[in-house]
């Protein structure tokens, strides 16, 4: 509930802050601001991350205040987990024993914390923390509004997706009128790519293959054609979304080799396709229409599982031989 948090807040002093593994646009930006939020209220805040700021987000204010950590230290009145589905999403030892406040936008998120606040008409959790600075009493500054943009604009595809409202809107022009540039935070994050990643993109993009509807599309990236393209693993997020641009492709599966064998399964689909179920039958999880799961053999093997569970899921009945994939 929100009124538990503003009164957790204004009755203590010592926070962190953290989110979940490889962080994205609204986990580091939902952070961010509310670390800027905490920080004008005098409060001794920390952002507390097991990974990396990823290149994108490098020039958001305060990514270099985040610290890398694999273990909670002791002495925090409490601890916000900012967009986790479970304690576990941060990847960090000790969590568990903070008083955890656990903010989120997804209603499928476990209740783990002694402070749950979930608003799942939020587009993104950047909208939350925005309401919170308000209900705080601080004022928005350039720090927290750039990061609650920032937070706002990825989570909802650069207002394209569903979960755009007005409600998004009203705020985003909130948060220009306190001095956020649309442009400049546009550029820095996608036109400020390394070249790897475009490269990693084309070579990607190069094992296209869709199934005779047309309807589900695959590609997959090897530790070959990652070193071909100099890529890095950040180098590939992203790219499973392109080929839903093409009109007919309803779900796409991206394999990525992350170690001999071993494969990460990105998951995404449009509209009402819930690609969640598929990425939990292989013990994995996450939302209607991003989700992933990590399978382990060979890839021919793992594909046309994957792809066939994808076919169910749309109520295709898979024709012999389809998985061979047209290009
Ligand atoms: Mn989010």
């Amino acid at each position: 509930m929100l009124s538990q948090v503003v009164e957790l807040i204004e009755s203590k002093k010592h926070f962190c802050i953290t989110s979940h593994i490889r962080p994205d646009g609204d986990s580091l930006g939902s952070s961010l601001a509310l670390y800027w939020t905490l920080k004008s209220l005098d409060k001794d805040v920390q952002v507390l991350m097991r990974d990396n700021v990823p290149h994108a987000y490098s020039e958001l204010p305060g990514a270099k205040d985040v610290l890398r950590v694999s273990s909670v230290p002791d002495g925090y009145d409490a601890a916000f987990v900012i967009e986790c589905s479970d304690i576990d999403r941060p990847g960090l030892l000790n969590l568990d024993k903070q008083f955890v406040v656990n903010i989120d936008h997804h209603s499928t998120t476990a209740l783990f914390g002694q402070i749950n606040w979930i608003d799942s008409t939020a587009s993104a959790v950047g909208e939350m923390i925005y309401n919170l600075c308000k209900a705080l009493g601080v004022s928005v500054n350039q720090q927290i509004a750039e990061c609650v943009y920032t937070a706002l604009l990825t989570d909802t595809g650069s207002f394209h997706f569903s979960n755009t409202t007005e409600r998004t809107f009203k705020i985003a022009s909130e948060l220009v009128r306190k001095g956020v540039k649309p442009a400049h935070i546009s550029q820095a994050l996608f036109y400020s790519y390394p070249y790897s990643k475009i490269k990693m993109l084309g070579l990607a993009l190069s094992t296209l293959k869709r199934d005779d509807t047309g309807r589900v599309a695959w590609l997959t990236t090897t530790s070959d054609l990652m070193a071909e393209a100099d890529a890095t693993e950040e180098d590939l997020d992203g790219i499973v979304n392109y080929p839903l641009a093409v009109g007919e492709i309803e779900v796409v599966a991206f394999f990525k080799e992350i170690s001999p064998g071993v494969f990460r399964i990105s998951l995404r689909s449009k509209g009402q396709v819930n690609v969640a179920k598929v990425a939990e039958k292989f013990g994995g999880g996450g939302h209607r229409n991003a989700s992933g799961c990590t399978i382990k053999g060979e890839l021919s093997k793992i594909s046309e599982q994957v792809v066939s569970h994808l076919q169910e899921t749309l109520g295709i009945q898979p024709l012999n031989g389809s998985l061979n994939g047209k290009s």
